[in-house]
């Protein structure tokens, strides 16, 4: 558990902060059950995250990643958000000025209350068409594999960004206008290895802001942020904006 003097020191630069950029990964949705992507229940069917997301395995065999997706949609459909997503809603609510950026395309930060936020890596719940590229969200349960689009007839995708997919242009844009402007960036929960996010943390830094890390294990960035908080998301992030 991190040392409550550096808990102290984190809670009055929060306070003090007045634009404060968040950066979530997949273990803030641990403590919600959702398993993150190179833990131990990282595999599905022996394939690793990594070897699906793409779009050559899509391209290969959409019929399989769609099932790896209806798998995730099952389980994340069962998910609530936990203490640490509702701490950056108490965040949002109070900074003056604030953006949060999640790697997590489960939605529970959306769920939780969060509306300042890019979801970076896209959304589970979101289908976009290959032919006329039109995005719509939905929550089927699983969704009939293979799922065309009511428009144009084309193969419906997950709206997700693949590895060696880029990001969408206005979120980009978006994160790189809060990086450059926050006095404050909190990192909670990402191993720091995908890029471009596992970037935010220097460009942030290089631009003055303050930058603390939130994650139970050290990272690639824990040498270059000012504070690196040891711990479960859910315990830490509450008790950055009150002393219990
Ligand atoms: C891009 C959607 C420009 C999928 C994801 C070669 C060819 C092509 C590209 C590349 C290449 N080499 C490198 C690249 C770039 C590549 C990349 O970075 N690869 C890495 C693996 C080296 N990046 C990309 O391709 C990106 N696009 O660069 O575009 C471009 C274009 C073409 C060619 C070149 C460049 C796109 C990246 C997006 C990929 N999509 N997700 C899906 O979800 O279905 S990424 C995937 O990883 C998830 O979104 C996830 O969020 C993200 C990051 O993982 P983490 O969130 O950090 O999760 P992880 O499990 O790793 O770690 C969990 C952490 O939580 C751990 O640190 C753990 O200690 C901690 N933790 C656990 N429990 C808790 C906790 N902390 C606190 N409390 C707890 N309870
Ligand atoms: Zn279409």
């Amino acid at each position: 558990m991190a040392p409550s003097s550096d808990l102290r020191l984190v809670r009055q630069r929060l306070a003090a902060a007045r634009n404060i950029t968040v950066l979530t990964g997949a273990g803030i949705s641990a403590d919600s059950g959702v398993p993150t992507f190179r833990g131990a229940d990282g595999l599905w069917r022996q394939h690793r995250a990594e070897d699906l997301a793409t779009p050559d395995a899509f391209a290969r065999d959409p019929k399989l990643v769609w099932e790896w997706y209806n798998w995730r949609r099952e389980l994340i459909a069962t998910k609530q958000p936990n203490a640490a997503h509702r701490a950056i809603v108490e965040l949002e609510r109070r900074a003056p000025a604030f953006w949060l950026a999640t790697q997590n395309v489960d939605g529970l930060h959306r769920d939780a209350g969060s509306q300042k936020l890019s979801e970076i890596h896209g959304n589970i719940w979101k289908v976009r068409c290959t032919g006329c590229q039109a995005v719509s969200e939905n929550r089927d349960v699983p969704i009939s594999i293979l799922p065309f689009c009511p428009h144009c007839g084309a193969l419906l995708r997950p709206h997700i960004v693949w590895f060696g997919e880029s990001l969408f242009a206005a979120d980009l844009q978006q994160c790189s206008t809060v990086l450059k402007s926050c006095d404050l960036l909190l990192v909670i929960g990402t191993s720091g290895v995908v890029y471009p996010a596992a970037g935010f943390a220097s460009v942030a830094k290089e631009a003055g802001a303050y930058v603390v890390e939130i994650n139970l294990d050290p990272t690639p960035q824990s040498s270059l942020v000012d504070v690196s908080l040891q711990g479960r998301a859910k315990d830490l992030v509450p008790l950055l904006l009150d002393p219990t």
